[in-house]
């Protein structure tokens, strides 16, 4: 049977996102309901040729749902969520709220699709940072065993949601017409300018969304992985760039990385070493894959690797990996 599908959040920007992967996927449907806050009820949004309407999301709209895509934030999921399982729909969550809960598996289909069965009604998906970074990494783990690696982040206004891209937009606009502008999805300059992430600063001086891609890349994995991370804000309006610096503990050469990567699911290479061309957050806009290359041997220690990666944060950072989860969902 055809599931019932409701997408929390549908006018997002993971929201969109998640309305153009079922569309493009064809993702069987017996029926789909868009939920969104009261401002945007009534709203009609195309789907497939055929005009839905957003509707106010309560905890009454979950009845003869079986999947729900969360996406409206945190705070709606920790609210809601528990409703939708009490209607009998399974959860993928793509907020950060459920994902360190011992409850709830984290899943990135590649690596760990098996955890998806232990889930006690929902599942949730990685932040987006995370999910890039472990799809290089993983394969590389499993081939030459990581022993640390240290991450830093050019993360785009695409992750801190619609209103932040178009607030980007907007500032640029008036920034090069020399008129003054007050940030308030943002809170401080950002066109023509950079930041560490703009998440609660933590007590050990690591910001949220490090310590969110340190913890989840263990839960993940299933083991304590050694992960240190920088991550930074840049005015770029979507998708997300990640360096990579790699400690192995066994033997390694650049050829034997290169063939690793090549033959990873949903991993590509994209390079042209010759021009000094690699992948770009314009590159990769929109599509599937996390794109990998520059790797070369660091010279500094005996086992490391440096790679460069970028892939669309709205897309396999968040609503395609979500995606993915809800087919694992059909086929068991
Ligand atoms: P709305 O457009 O009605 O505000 P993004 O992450 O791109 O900012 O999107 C957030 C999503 O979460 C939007 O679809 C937004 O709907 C939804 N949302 C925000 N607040 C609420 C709320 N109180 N109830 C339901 N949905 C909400
Ligand atoms: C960003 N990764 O790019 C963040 C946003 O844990 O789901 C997503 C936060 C999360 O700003």
């Amino acid at each position: 049977k055809k599931p019932n599908v409701a997408i929390m959040g549908a006018t997002g920007a993971v929201g969109a996102e998640l309305l153009d992967l079922l569309a493009e996927r064809e993702f069987p449907l017996n029926s789909l309901k868009l939920l969104a806050s009261a401002r945007s009820a009534g709203k009609k949004i195309t789907f497939r040729g055929e005009e839905l309407t957003v509707e106010e999301l309560t905890h009454d709209s979950f009845e003869g749902v079986d999947i729900v895509l969360a996406s409206a934030g945190g705070s709606l999921s920790k609210e809601f969520a528990p409703s939708a399982v009490k209607a009998g729909a399974i959860v993928v969550d793509n907020t950060s709220h459920y994902r360190m809960d011992p409850e709830v598996p984290l899943v990135v289909p590649e690596i760990n699709p098996e955890d998806i069965k232990w889930n006690k009604g929902i599942i949730a998906n990685p932040n987006c940072s995370t999910i890039l970074m472990v799809l290089a990494l993983w394969p590389l783990h499993k081939k030459f065993g990581v022993k640390r690696t240290v991450c830093s982040t050019y993360q785009a206004a695409s992750g801190a949601g619609a209103l932040a891209m178009q607030e980007l937009e907007q500032e640029t606009a008036a920034k090069l017409k020399g008129e003054e502008f007050t940030n308030t999805v943002i809170d401080q300059p950002y066109a023509f300018n950079l930041f560490p992430h703009n998440s609660p600063m933590q007590e050990n001086g690591y910001v949220e969304e490090e310590l969110k891609m340190m913890n989840e890349t263990s839960k993940i994995f299933h083991e304590d992985s050694k992960v240190t991370a920088t991550c930074i804000r840049v005015p770029i309006m979507r998708a997300h760039s990640e360096s990579l610096n790699i400690e192995f503990n066994n033997p390694y050469t650049i050829e034997e990385a290169y063939e690793v990567l090549k033959d990873s699911p949903g991993v590509e290479v994209f390079e042209n070493r010759d021009e000094n061309l690699w992948a770009t957050p314009l590159d990769v806009s929109g599509k599937d894959p996390v794109y990998v290359g520059r790797l070369r041997r660091d010279v500094t220690i005996d086992n490391g690797l440096e790679l460069w990666l970028v892939g669309d944060q709205v897309r396999k950072g968040a609503a395609l990996n979500a995606v993915q989860i809800a087919e694992l969902l059909l086929e068991n």
